[in-house]
């Protein structure tokens, strides 16, 4: 009987742990300046997933440097710095089963001309240079995106959306 309880509870976290995967997302400038804030926002919450955290900043380069440095080598990286710090973006955390995955595929290629149709680059944007949002590529660089864009821990909400029934079975 004991065994069947912890068996259960086990499982009830594995699956909680997992819901609770969280993702860092970004509308870049051009995503801003072109008013698609709330069609990103949109296609996020339809989806099912949980917003935690949002803000509304105009990012300074060293904070951007720190967020692409893994590009810093590349020739368009300072272009992207450029780019990235021309005006305000809107960085968010989503929360949910394998977001970070999922996130991604809703992006689409980080090249539009690749993205497919139906993905929020796809449908929204043409250059790469100007492709209007960012999603994390893992949950490991998901976590040190989102201690950099939101290092306060109240900056995180923890909330239990009424609908969380009807997406989870
Ligand atoms: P990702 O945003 O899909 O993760 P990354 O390879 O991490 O793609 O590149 C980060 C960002 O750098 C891209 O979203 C895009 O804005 C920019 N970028 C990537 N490759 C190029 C390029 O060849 N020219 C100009 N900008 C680029
Ligand atoms: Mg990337």
């Amino acid at each position: 009987m004991i065994c069947t309880l912890l068996a259960f509870f086990s499982y009830i976290a594995k699956i909680m742990a997992g819901n609770q995967e969280r993702t860092f997302i970004m509308v870049k400038p051009d995503g801003v300046q072109r008013g698609l804030v709330g069609e990103i926002i949109k296609r996020f919450e339809a989806k099912g997933f949980k917003l935690v955290a949002l803000k509304f900043v105009w990012p300074t380069q060293e904070l951007l440097e720190k967020h692409y440095a893994d590009l810093s080598s590349r020739p368009f990286f300072p272009g992207l710095v450029k780019y990235m710090s021309s005006g305000p973006v809107v960085p968010m955390v989503w929360e949910g089963l394998n977001v970070v995955k999922t996130g991604r595929q809703m992006l689409g290629a980080t090249n539009p001309a690749d993205s497919l149709p139906g993905t929020i680059r796809g449908d929204l944007c043409i250059q790469v240079g100007r492709n209007i949002i960012h999603g994390s590529d893992a949950v490991e660089s998901a976590n040190k995106e989102i201690a950099l864009w939101f290092p306060n821990e109240k900056d995180l909400v923890s909330w239990t959306p009424a609908n969380v029934n009807w997406v989870y079975e």
